[in-house]
């Protein structure tokens, strides 16, 4: 019985910990880009992001869907490029995805663009530091 207790508070105790570790601001942050500008333009809004690595950029489907994220595999690593990209097409208002850059990720630009609107400019960098 007090075995079966002391697992019980054991399991509730990591749970917890690993909750204030997960909200923990300093550890990681996420970054939102807007697909899609609040006035109709056909841009990402921020249109460059500057993160850390292990932080995570959170793209949200805004307005003048559709749209996707495009990761230029040109420009960087090829399963960094798959891993970040989103190829399938966002048609709702608030319909999200999000990509974390993993810890060992090199410092750099990573440009990445909107399939359906690349020809009207639509595009973006995430910067890492
Ligand atoms: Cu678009």
């Amino acid at each position: 019985m007090a075995k079966k207790l002391g697992l019980f508070l054991s399991t509730v105790l990591l749970v917890t910990t690993s909750f204030f570790l997960g909200a923990n601001p300093a550890a990681a942050a996420t970054y939102e880009v807007k697909m899609g500008a609040d006035n109709g333009m056909l841009q990402f809004e921020p249109s460059s992001v500057t993160i850390k690595p292990g932080d995570t950029v959170k793209w949200v489907n805004n307005k003048v869907a559709p749209h996707n994220v495009v990761f230029d595999s040109s420009k960087m690593d090829d399963s960094l490029a798959t891993k970040a990209s989103h190829k399938g097409l966002f048609f709702s208002p608030g319909e999200s995805y999000e990509t974390t850059f993993p810890a060992d990720t090199p410092a750099g630009e990573y440009p990445f663009y909107c399939e359906p609107h690349r020809g009207a400019g639509m595009a973006g960098k995430v910067i890492v530091q």
